[in-house]
Order: C-alpha cells, then sequence, then structure tokens
C-alpha cells in the first residue's frame, strides 16, 4: 500500500497526540505527558550526537555496562537525558533502560505510577565514531495494580501501550505506534518540534534485501544458511548499517528483512527482548510486516527478564515468509 504522507506539515507531534486522545472520550492526556517528556530527551540527546566530536564526548568510558559491553560516552550521557526528563513525570511508575542493572521503581499505581517505560537510550552506539545514524528505542507498558515492582514490567510485547524509536541520522526522525498504525515525524529544528509527515504507514512488499552482519554466516544454523544460499541464487540485495533503528527505519520504507540471529557464541541472538525487538516489533506488525524470533511470534514471548536477549527476523510480511520457510 502507498505511504500516506501528509499535505501539510504543520501538526506537531504534541498536536497530533492530543488530537488522537479526543477520539477516546474519558481519555486522561497521561499519554501526551510521557510523550512530551521522549520528545524533549531526544532533541536533547539528538544535539549531543551532532556535537559529540565537537564537544569530544566520542569514545568508551571505560566501563562495561550490564551487558558487559562496553558503554560509550553517549550512552551514559543520553541516558542521564532520559532519566531527568522522563523521572518526573507522575504517571511514570517504573524506568528501566538498557543501561541501568535495574529498574527505577519510581511510584505506585495509587500514587499515579500507571505505566512502565523501557528504554535503549543510544542504539547502534559502536557506530558514533564514525557518524553513523544511531537511535533511541522506547517501549510503553501498563502497569497493574500496586505497588512499582520490577516482575510488573516482565510482560509480553502484545502488552506495549506504545513503541518508538528516534533515529539521529541526516534528519532526526520519531517513529511512533500506540496500536492504531505507524506515525512518522521530522524534527523541524528551526521551530524545535517534530512534525507530521506520514500517517498509517505500511511496508512495501516485494523488495528482495535482506540486512544481515553475513560475517557471521559460519556460526549461524543450517536454516539461516540455508536462506542466505537461496537468497544468493535469487537476485537478492544486502544492505546492513549495523544499527539497529537505522537499518530497520530503512526496512519500514523501503521493506526487506532484518535477522539478527543465535550464533553459536551468542545462542540467545544478541538484542535485547523488551527495549529492542519488543518496540520494534509493534511497530512493524503495525506497518503490515511481521517480527518473529525465530519460531515464534516475537509480540507472544513471556519475558523472564530486563535483559533478556533475542533472535529477531522482522520487515515486510513475504520476505519473513521468505527466511522461515527455510526452517522447516
Ligand atoms: P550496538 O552494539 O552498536 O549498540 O543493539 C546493539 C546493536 O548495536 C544494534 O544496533 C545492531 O543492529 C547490532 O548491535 C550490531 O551488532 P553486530 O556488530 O554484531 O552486527
Amino acid at each position: 500500500m502507498e505511504k500516506r504522507w501528509t499535505q501539510d506539515n504543520l501538526t506537531s507531534l504534541q498536536s497530533n497526540i492530543l488530537a488522537e486522545e479526543q477520539k477516546y472520550p474519558g481519555a486522561t492526556g497521561e499519554f501526551s505527558w510521557i510523550l512530551s517528556a521522549i520528545a524533549l530527551a531526544t532533541k536533547a540527546i539528538g544535539n549531543k550526537v551532532r556535537c559529540a566530536r565537537i564537544q569530544d564526548v566520542l569514545g568508551d568510558v571505560g566501563n562495561t555496562n550490564v551487558q558487559g559491553e562496553m558503554q560509550q560516552k553517549l550512552d551514559v550521557i543520553a541516558n542521564e537525558i532520559i532519566l531527568r526528563c522522563l523521572g518526573d513525570r507522575e504517571n511514570i511508575g517504573i524506568l528501566a533502560s538498557e543501561e541501568n542493572e535495574t529498574p527505577f521503581l519510581l511510584r505506585s499505581s495509587e500514587d499515579g505510577g500507571k505505566y512502565a517505560v523501557l528504554f535503549d537510550p543510544l542504539d547502534g552506539s559502536s557506530n558514533l565514531d564514525s557518524s553513523v545514524g544511531v537511535g533511541t528505542i522506547f517501549s510503553v507498558l501498563r502497569l497493574s495494580e500496586g505497588g512499582p515492582r520490577e516482575d510488573a514490567m516482565l510482560q509480553s510485547g502484545s502488552n506495549q501501550v506504545a513503541a518508538g524509536y528516534v533515529l539521529y541520522g541526516s534528519s532526526t526522525v520519531l517513529v511512533l505506534t500506540t496500536g492504531n498504525g505507524v506515525d512518522m515525524f521530522v524534527l523541524d529544528q528551526s521551530i524545535g518540534s517534530f512534525v507530521l509527515v506520514a500517517k498509517e504507514l505500511q511496508i512495501p512488499t516485494g523488495n528482495k534485501t535482506y540486512s544481515i552482519n553475513e560475517a557471521y554466516t559460519a556460526r549461524f544454523s543450517d536454516g539461516v544458511q540455508r536462506f542466505l544460499g537461496w537468497a544468493h541464487q535469487n537476485n537478492y540485495s544486502s544492505r546492513y548499517i549495523g544499527s539497529m533503528v537505522a537499518d530497520v527505519h530503512r526496512i519500514l520504507l523501503k521493506g526487506g528483512v532484518f535477522l539478527y540471529p543465535p550464533t553459536i557464541d551468542k545462542p540467545e541472538g544478541k538484542l535485547r527482548l523488551m527495549y529492542e525487538a519488543n518496540p520494534m516489533a509493534m511497530i512493524i506488525e503495525q506497518a503490515g510486516g511481521k517480527a518473529f524470533a525465530l519460531g515464534k511470534r516475537l509480540l507472544d514471548i513471556e519475558p523472564d527478564g530486563l535483559h533478556q536477549r533475542i533472535s529477531v527476523v522482522l520487515g515486510s510480511s513475504d520476505q519473513v515468509d521468505a527466511v522461515l520457510s527455510h526452517f522447516s
């Protein structure tokens, strides 16, 4: 289906959210509080990313995060910006980040803490030194009654009430779903606002392009190797940036399939279920695509921990089917 590009560029993220909320009688406007904080945080992060070399904040800090991965200076800065922007929003009960081993339990539902917000502050940060597009990914879950408990947020991705990402690329793009399709906004630097540029995006089919770190082929399962061999014989093209937000954004707009399968050394996969795979899976499904962890629909997986890793196959429905057909 053709993308529904908007006719004008005058609808801000904020006014779009308010207009959407007005469709639901009784809506409290709580989302707009969360999303305005996310918009503020990502504008600040985008600004830091653009000035990183000038401000000398590239490179690692010499620590590893909870994943055992080297933390970049900007990972730490982006995380702090998000915590500062979202920490005082009264409807957020739990804030959880890739960069913190345990989530911040902020307030009970009785005190208004109805939602958990999970995020990867700066995905793809190992690419920062070479000015490649990086991004922030977020997932919003509703919390059950009671005090904020870590296990209350361990819900499958199908329970997400909103998900999105911001890509800091040649332009700063915010992609958002609240379960009614996928909308895309671009930051207009001159007015400091995200403006709506496309509504109800649908991933095109028929694009024979895969996105995978093919250097790991010898460490992939037989099924993945069969798919790659078949793709080589069937006029496929390959595009891999190595920054998930940028790779998924290209697939959302142009079609194709993104894979990060298990390898011999990473049998669970590399990407994180709760704040990378789940939000991307919700966006992809809302745009008419499919998202699987080899063998299972991603959004149906019950998490067993905040930082759980998972394998990922997502993209246009036809291309995901083509991958999965090589596993039987
Ligand atoms: P990074 O380590 O740079 O943060 O989420 C982790 C991630 O990047 C994804 O953005 C990216 O798709 C993937 O890792 C790249 O991993 P490989 O270098 O193993 O291909």
